[in-house]
């Protein structure tokens, strides 16, 4: 079978970093015996495409607010040509009902590998393959909900990653950052996450929802990463890297003796500690991103299901501070019912952390998350998820009396946790309305921080322009 997989390719979404997704899903198909291409969301290179190899399938990975982008371009795509359309990742994942939609044949709901290979083949050997686990199917009409399959226990049975098929391009074949995944689930359950929904999609198995790589698969798949392309600076796109303080422990032994490559990882403040946090920075650690995402308590406790006090959160801050590693701060302001007092604590709890690049996004209702459900129950959200869009930064679908101020205070936390003197400058910017110019700066600051503190790697002035240049015009942000 033809597989061919449309993916924003070195497009913006997702800051330019390879799409781990897809590249797990075509690396099993074709590890299977298929045949598997990757091509870029736009349409008349993917219709080119379709017109001269002649998919079976052509897949796509959709998250919430891009979804509707790819929606329309299968459709526009589906009246030129005959093939099956299979979307897959966490929109479909938790909207199946997507498949409704005209020209969605098929939605993959939880991990792909395995089950995309066993539909392919199904296909291929002409059964029945409305039954095929893990798919909502439309054949004739009718609709076939099926069940997932169970999780994928030994993430070392799952092959690496084909990154040859998106790194096709120079752009991407010559970038100095390189994103791996160490880990897939999360113990935790905060209410506007998508990993408690996991949980209960995958609950009857009663497997472990929370599964670590092997450290030596993960250190043989950056040197063979390391012996084809370049690479300065490892991303570890993963939930929570330090979750299992022995697992990180080996981990940080074994990499700095055999790659000692900088990299950047995330976390949480509970699983941080100053013995975790000297074995990251002996291993090479630049930076780590933890997640303060309100600075508010009774936020965090009653709406976010995140029960640390703020003195925890702080000592986590001091521990990585301590260790010599940057630290950057996940942070969402607009909550359901948020006021401007509670996102105001937001920016002291990061200027009390000494943030070293304070990220804020507007907190986007993501569908059946608790959160989202909280929102359309209380009124603050009419439910539309077609509504959201791809920039977390920009719209925010939630109704506040004060949503303008909300808006340009988002913008804004960074230059008071930077400048702390400029704190009373703040409270008066955010309720001017300049909103262009503090994106704009907010931008530059972002390539700053990126640049010279979270992944610090070699560029010429060149290659900083450009990086500037793609915030600047970033679409997801
Ligand atoms: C690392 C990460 C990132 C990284 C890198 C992403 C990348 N390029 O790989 C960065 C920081 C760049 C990022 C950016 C964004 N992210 Co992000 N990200 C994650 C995170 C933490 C891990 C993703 C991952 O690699 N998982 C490991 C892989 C192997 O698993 P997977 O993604 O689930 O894929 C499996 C299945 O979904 C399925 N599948 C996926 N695609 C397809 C396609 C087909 C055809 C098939 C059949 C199956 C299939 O098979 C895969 C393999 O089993 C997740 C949270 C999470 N736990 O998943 C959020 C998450 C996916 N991100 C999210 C969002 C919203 C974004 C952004 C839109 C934010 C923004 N506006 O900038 C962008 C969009 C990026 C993009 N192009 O995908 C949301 C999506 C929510 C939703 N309902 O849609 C999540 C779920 C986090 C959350 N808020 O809960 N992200
Ligand atoms: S700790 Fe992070 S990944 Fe885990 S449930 Fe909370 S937000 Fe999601």
């Amino acid at each position: 079978m033809k597989f061919l997989v449309v993916t924003d390719f070195l497009g913006y979404i997702g800051g330019g970093f390879e799409p781990l997704s897809v590249m797990y899903v075509m690396s099993a198909v074709r590890q299977a015996g298929h045949e598997v291409k990757m091509i870029e969301d736009d349409f008349q290179k993917a219709s080119a495409m379709i017109e001269d190899w002649k998919p079976d399938f052509v897949g796509y990975s959709a998250f919430t607010g891009y979804h509707k982008q790819l929606i329309d371009l299968n459709r526009r795509l589906k009246e030129r040509h005959e093939f099956i359309s299979l979307f897959g990742g966490p929109h479909p994942t938790f909207f199946p009902e997507m498949v409704k939609e005209e020209g969605v044949d098929i939605v993959c709901r939880g991990e792909g590998e395995e089950a995309v290979v066993e539909l392919l083949d199904s296909v291929q050997r002409g059964e029945d393959y409305s039954g095929v686990r893990n798919f909502w199917i439309k054949l004739n009409g009718q609709i076939h909900r099926n069940e997932v399959r169970p999780l994928q226990d030994d993430l070392d049975k799952i092959a690496f990653p084909a990154r040859d098929l998106f790194y096709q391009f120079p752009q991407a074949r010559n970038s100095k950052v390189r994103i791996v995944n160490t880990a897939r689930g999360c113990p935790y359950a905060c209410t506007y996450c998508y990993n408690y929904k996991i949980k209960e999609l995958y609950k009857s198995f009663g497997a472990p929802h929370l599964r670590h790589r092997g450290v030596d698969s993960i250190i043989e798949e950056i040197l063979q990463l390391k012996a084809k392309y370049p690479i300065e600076f490892v991303y570890f796109g993963t939930d929570n890297f330090t979750t299992l303080k022995d697992w990180v422990f080996e981990f940080s032994e074994k990499y700095r003796r055999k790659l000692n490559i900088p990299f950047l990882c995330g976390s949480r403040p509970e699983t941080i500690s100053p013995e975790v946090c000297r074995a990251l920075k002996s291993a090479n650690c630049a930076s780590v991103y933890m997640g303060i995402e309100s600075g508010n308590e009774e936020i965090r406790r009653n709406l976010l299901n995140r029960k640390m006090n703020n003195d925890r959160i702080i000592t986590a801050a001091q521990n990585i501070h301590e260790a010599g590693l940057k630290l950057a701060t996940f942070n969402m302001m607009l909550f359901p019912g948020e006021t401007l007092e509670q996102a105001w604590d937001t920016l002291t709890l990061n200027q009390r952390c000494r943030s070293d690049y304070a990220w804020v996004s507007l907190f986007q209702p993501y569908p059946r998350t608790k959160l989202a459900d909280y929102a359309i129950e209380k009124g603050y959200f009419d439910g539309d998820f077609d509504r959201l869009q791809v920039s977390w930064y920009r719209f925010s679908a939630l109704s506040n009396h004060h949503k303008k101020k909300f808006e340009r205070l988002q913008k804004l936390v960074w230059l008071a946790v930077e400048f702390r003197w400029l704190t009373p400058l703040v409270k008066l910017a955010m309720k001017l309305p300049f909103s262009p110019i503090y994106m704009f700066l907010l931008k530059l600051h972002k390539a700053y921080c990126y640049r010279f503190r979270v992944m610090p790697v070699k560029l010429s002035f060149r290659e900083v322009l450009k990086l500037s240049w793609r915030f600047l015009v970033d679409r997801s942000e």
